[in-house]
């Protein structure tokens, strides 16, 4: 049974715009959110039509553009176990939202038949949002996408995960709940928690953290910032993850409000971003990225494992990008075995899983660890099974779980910086006509096209004490990325420049 037109009819409704052109990269599609309706209209049968072929298993749909500026949006499908949708969908995906109006019905139709999707299956979509303006409409444009399948969807509302069914209860509270107990467990018998200051970037994050204040009470109090979801243009403005990490400052809402030593961290405009930093005694401002909680982490699992005595059939292992500070991977590859993988935590994600514990983070505060059912041996780890969101990395999952570390190591935040010092560092957006020209190969780490460009930047790097750079497309924005380090401030500035420069 295939409604042809019921489909035309809605279609109709939701007509794709003739001048642009979308593709579903490493998070979803993520454009301006005026631009989108067609898109949600379209991930809305796809998502019915996942589930169907899943045999009416759960999709997940998450309608957010994360850190990017407010009047962006995006849509990402979170297949049944929470996992980022299959290589081949996103093609399907990128080929469906193409299609003009008019042809949109038969290329359907063609993808239904050579997908062998039976449609006399059930489908079992979930949805959520953030707290973007254009959220609304672009729901109701993908509710009508589900509606012209006959399809059946639960709406989330505002929240920070698309799916959490296969994490704690099937509910946000029993989310809360669930890692709350745990985080008690694991700190039981610590000195008291002093009080954490937490830029919510004025998102979804802002929710999910009072919450979780409700359930942790005293054990561990926030000083929540940045919790306005409903002014206009608040989101990401000057505060968040990204701000933060980018601009290598702390939100100016937070100047003053920081006590010298004060652990502080932000979260990113759909909560799954973590940074944490500090003012240290001379009033410097101090990150503690997505390296350094990584490393962090990882020596703590590693302490673990080896005290219950499991080292020998335990293979710990971190996974980064090329954004991670070079300091930082000769810091872990002494320790540990460090593998490097493209930007986009699917690739993390699936490279964690090759080790019996894989610890994922990448410099901007994605990531959580992975921790497979054999080590539950040990009480700890147990516990730990139970704290962090294995499938999906969540900001607030991962806050606990650095509180955790740091409570048993009695850690405070320069303690933890001090464990290797970052190499300066900059990052810089450069617009070129077209981004797709640049093309990159070793884990994004060297350009193949255009031709020569790598040979130049080598030829500048080489110039430069500690010097590391490199260049690759962004896949959420019409950018650019320039990369680069070296061993003094002054220095990585002009390298970035001069790089960005060759680019240009
Ligand atoms: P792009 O725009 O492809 O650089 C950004 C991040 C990625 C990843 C994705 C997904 C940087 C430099 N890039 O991708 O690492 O997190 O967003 O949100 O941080
Ligand atoms: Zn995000």
């Amino acid at each position: 049974p295939f409604p042809s037109e019921e489909i035309q009819a809605y279609s109709d409704l939701h007509p794709k715009p003739r001048n642009v052109v979308y593709s579903y990269g490493t998070a979803g599609f993520r454009t301006l959110g005026s631009v989108l309706d067609s898109v949600l209209f379209r991930v809305g049968i796809l998502a019915a039509l996942r589930s169907k072929k899943l045999d009416g298993k759960t999709i997940g749909v998450m309608i957010t553009a994360s850190h990017n500026p407010e009047e962006d949006n995006g849509v990402k499908l979170v297949d049944p176990r929470g996992e980022m949708l299959e290589a081949a969908w996103e093609h399907h995906a990128t080929l469906l939202a193409n299609s003009p109006n008019e042809e949109f019905v038969s290329t359907l139709y063609d993808f239904i038949r050579d997908t062998r999707i039976d449609m006399s299956k059930p489908s079992r979509v979930v949805y959520a949002r953030d707290t973007r303006p254009s959220g609304e409409s672009l729901v109701k444009a993908f509710e009508d996408g589900l509606k012209s399948l006959g399809a059946e969807g639960r709406d989330a509302a505002i929240n920070t995960k698309g799916t959490k069914e296969e994490y704690g209860e099937d509910s946000e509270d029993g989310y809360y709940q669930k890692m709350s107990e745990a985080f008690r467990k694991l700190v039981s018998g610590r000195p008291r928690i002093p009080p954490l200051v937490i830029d919510c970037a004025n998102g979804v994050g802002a929710h999910a953290a009072q919450k979780l204040a409700q359930y942790l009470g005293e054990t561990l109090p926030f000083v929540l910032h940045n919790t306005d979801t409903v002014t206009p243009g608040g989101l990401n403005h000057e505060c968040g993850a990204d701000y933060v990490k980018t601009s290598q400052r702390p939100p100016p809402s937070l100047i003053g409000v920081l006590q010298k030593g004060q652990r502080a961290c932000s979260l990113d405009g759909d909560a799954d971003r973590l940074m944490y930093y500090f003012i240290d005694e001379r009033n410097y401002f101090l990150m503690l990225d997505g390296d350094k909680i990584a490393t962090l982490v990882a020596s703590f699992i590693v302490d673990l494992v080896r005290l219950a005595g499991l080292s020998d059939s335990v293979r710990v292992g971190v996974v980064q990008t090329a954004y991670a500070n070079g300091a930082s991977t000769k810091y872990l590859s002494d320790r540990l075995p460090v593998k490097c993988t493209p930007t986009g935590v699917k690739h993390l994600h699936h490279a964690a899983e090759q080790f019996n514990i894989g610890v994922y983070f990448e410099a901007n505060g994605h990531g959580t660890p992975s921790t497979p059912a054999q080590s539950t041996a040990l009480k700890h780890l147990r516990n730990l099974t139970e704290l962090v969101n294995q499938t999906v990395g969540d900001a607030l999952s991962d806050m606990l779980l650095v509180e955790v570390v740091l409570a048993h190591k009695a850690y405070s935040a320069a303690e933890w910086n001090s464990l290797y010092t970052d190499l300066p560092n900059r990052l810089v957006k450069v617009h070129v006509p077209n981004r797709h020209a640049f093309k990159t190969e070793d884990a994004e780490r060297r350009l193949v096209t255009p031709q020569g460009l790598q040979a130049k930047i080598e030829e500048l790097v080489n110039r430069y004490e500690s010097g590391r750079s490199f260049v690759r497309p962004s896949g959420t924005e019409d950018v650019v990325r320039v990369y680069a380090e070296a061993g003094l401030r002054s220095q990585a500035d002009e390298l970035a420049y001069r790089v960005g420069g060759l680019v240009f």
